[in-house]
């Protein structure tokens, strides 16, 4: 079983291990969600929301199999495994089942680095192995890929090494990526294991953006900071500041969502994560980027734009149901093998709206789930 993220122990607790959080106990909520957005926040007046009791739904009876998991994730990506396994139902292995595979893999959004990296390790496995049957290919190209994807596979640590006041997460992407959706996943995850959540609505566009938001920290009763209409830099402040104040073990801002084409919005985030970096040293310790599997190549743009601006530490791949091809995934790992930081690592995929929607991501299951 995977965890969601893995807890450190507090920096005062005489150095045990490293404890794994639970298991994933995806329990419906337990509480009826309110059907309607709660009162929002009066307007110019930073609210803190009074500390609630922190949620614990009684862990489900028996945790969501992920093999259940798994059949959704390659349904979601079935397009792709189709035309991909389509390439080796011939008998030989030939230059045609090369050029019909990179075909394919451009197909799925792999793009053209990712594509050609692949095909030469696959030629190179194919030698090595002495294979002589498509179907044997098959599996090479998925050893392939699971290796490609293996450095994007890293958990989400909760309370890192030495770290005094909560883990500051802070979250950015375009317009309907799937942030708000996402963060409500998570504290969810991050409430049933005992942490204490704070939210910062930083998205102070949109009252919607705000009261979306409030409804998940209801649901998942966790205290929100929120400001109609300020500056979200100033509301990520407060956030961090009351989050500290209040012994949380996490903050997570929500941002207002945003293109990589537009500067000031740009500088905006820049801002926040600066004034974010004012209000604890070291903060934020996450900076994640929520990108929408479904846009494809155009996916890999976000990354690397919104890592230009404010240094991504990790992502959230969403909407891997539904029409997206996944390809994606093999291109942002090609070229974090060859970012200067280092590689981003995938903490989430999302296949789909509801909570257990949302799990880790595992590259062995991804390349299979790929290639089903
Ligand atoms: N199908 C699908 N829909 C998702 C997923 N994640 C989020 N959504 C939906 O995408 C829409 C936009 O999500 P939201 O969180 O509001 O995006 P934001 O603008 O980035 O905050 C909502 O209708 C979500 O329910 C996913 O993994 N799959
Ligand atoms: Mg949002």
């Amino acid at each position: 079983m995977f965890s969601f993220f893995r807890k450190k122990a507090p920096p005062a607790a005489p150095a045990p291990p490293a404890v794994a959080a639970p298991s994933p106990v995806v329990a419906p909520p337990a509480v009826a969600p309110p059907a309607l957005a709660p009162d929002v926040t009066p307007a110019s007046a930073t609210a803190i929301a009074p500390a609630a009791v922190p949620a614990i739904a009684p862990a489900a009876a028996a945790p969501p199999a992920r093999s259940g998991w798994f059949s959704r994730l390659s349904q979601g990506l079935r397009k792709t495994g189709g035309s991909i396994a389509q390439v080796f139902t011939g008998t030989r292995i030939d230059e045609a089942l090369y050029e019909e595979l990179e075909s394919a893999l451009l197909m799925a959004d792999t793009g053209v680095p990712a594509t050609q990296f692949l095909l030469a390790d696959l030629r190179r496995r194919v030698k090595e192995a002495r294979a002589t049957d498509p179907a044997a290919v098959k599996g090479l190209l998925a050893d392939a890929i699971a290796d490609l994807l293996a450095p994007l596979q890293k958990p989400l640590v909760i309370g890192g090494e030495g770290r005094e006041g909560p883990t500051v997460i802070m979250v950015a992407g375009v317009n309907g990526a799937g942030k708000t959706t996402s963060i409500g996943k998570l504290t969810r995850h991050l409430a049933q294991a005992d942490c204490k959540v704070l939210l910062a609505a930083a998205d102070t566009f949109r009252a919607a953006a705000r009261e979306q938001l409030a409804v998940w920290a209801d649901r998942n009763r966790v205290e929100i900071v929120a400001q109609a209409g300020g500056d979200p830099a100033a509301v990520s402040f407060d956030a961090v500041t009351a989050g500290r104040a209040r012994g949380c073990d996490v903050v997570i801002a929500d941002t207002a969502g945003r293109l990589p084409t537009q500067p000031h919005l740009m500088e905006e985030l820049k801002k926040i994560r600066r004034t974010i970096a004012k209000a604890q040293d070291g903060a934020p310790h996450e900076v994640l980027l929520v990108v929408d599997g479904n846009t494809g190549q155009n996916a890999l743009a976000q990354v690397k734009a919104f890592d230009d601006a404010i240094q991504l530490t990790g992502l959230v791949v969403t909407k891997l149901d539904g029409t997206a091809k996944g390809g994606v995934l093999a291109a942002i790992a090609r070229w974090g093998a060859q970012r200067a930081g280092g590689p981003v690592p995938v903490y989430f995929i999302g296949i789909g709206e509801k909570l257990e929607d949302l799990q880790t991501f595992d590259a062995r299951e991804f390349a299979r789930a790929l290639l089903d």
